[in-house]
């Protein structure tokens, strides 16, 4: 039997489809335009990148806690500021050693809490178009159903836990506390406290995910939280749980920034 032109073009056309409509990034996102998001860092380790983290002074960068367990002893991170593509050499990269570590809390009491830490860079950046700051704001009330982004270099297939060369970004919706401590969310397994909040969609199909972590949430513009984890990723009702940029926090990380204080 011959395939008729017709035929043929509508398989084609088919096949494209689903590869374009459900082959995932971030999970469920999509590319950004490179350097749009100047910000960005990826903390790595031996060349491969394990976390995301924000630029918010020339010096210093935030991420998660938890990144700092990714780090066996002996060989020491390093931040690439000003990518797209971490596999690329491109010439907008700066790379640094790291100075220090400082976590809000040393002593980690329990499954995700206070996982927000500052990192040190042993040299300043040079600020220009493709490496800038993100600066923190003091705002912190997310209603429900606020539509936020989330960016990174994390695992675009749940089922694959491997880093997406080129930076990624979804868009989800805040759900508040109350929901995601609820029987059918969490079920306060782990406790959403007042420093954290959770985004998803409905459907589970847009999240953030592994290598995420330490990057930001940002809604209408604003500077909110960063990705901290959650159960495995794209799951309907177990959303991505985000670190909130509290007034507590905030104060720590102006503290820590303050040049007057020994470091
Ligand atoms: C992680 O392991 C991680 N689905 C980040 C985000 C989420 C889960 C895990 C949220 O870094």
């Amino acid at each position: 039997m011959r395939l008729s032109s017709f035929a043929l073009f509508f398989l084609t056309a088919g096949v494209y489809m689903s590869s374009e409509c459900f082959h995932t990034e971030i999970i469920g996102g999509r590319e950004v335009q490179p350097h749009s998001r100047p910000f960005m860092a990826s903390i790595q380790y031996r060349g491969s990148h394990i976390c995301g983290g924000v630029l918010i002074h020339p010096q210093w960068v935030l991420t998660a806690a938890h990144c700092y367990n990714w780090f066996p002893r002996g060989h020491s991170p390093t931040v690439v500021l000003g990518a797209h593509s971490l596999s690329k050499n491109e010439p907008t990269k700066q790379t640094f050693e790291i100075k220090k570590f400082i976590p809000f809390s040393r002593s980690p009491s329990g499954y995700s809490s206070h996982d927000i830490m500052l990192i040190k860079l042993h040299t300043a950046a040079e600020l220009n178009k493709h490496v800038k700051l993100l600066q923190l704001r003091s705002k912190n009330y997310l209603r429900d159903g606020t539509k936020c982004q989330v960016t990174g270099w994390g695992a675009t297939n749940p089922d694959q836990l491997k880093s997406s060369d080129t930076l990624q970004e979804v868009t989800v919706s805040i759900i508040s506390r109350k929901r995601c401590n609820s029987q059918s969310y969490y079920n306060r397994n782990p406790v959403i406290t007042r420093d954290m909040i959770c985004a998803g969609d409905a459907k589970g199909q847009k999240d953030s995910c592994q290598g995420d972590s330490g990057g930001p949430l940002v809604c209408k513009g604003v500077f909110h939280a960063i990705v901290s984890g959650g159960l495995k990723c794209g799951i309907a009702n177990k959303p991505g749980i985000y670190t909130l940029l509290t007034k507590k926090y905030q104060s720590w990380i102006k503290s820590k920034l303050a040049p007057s204080r020994a470091k």
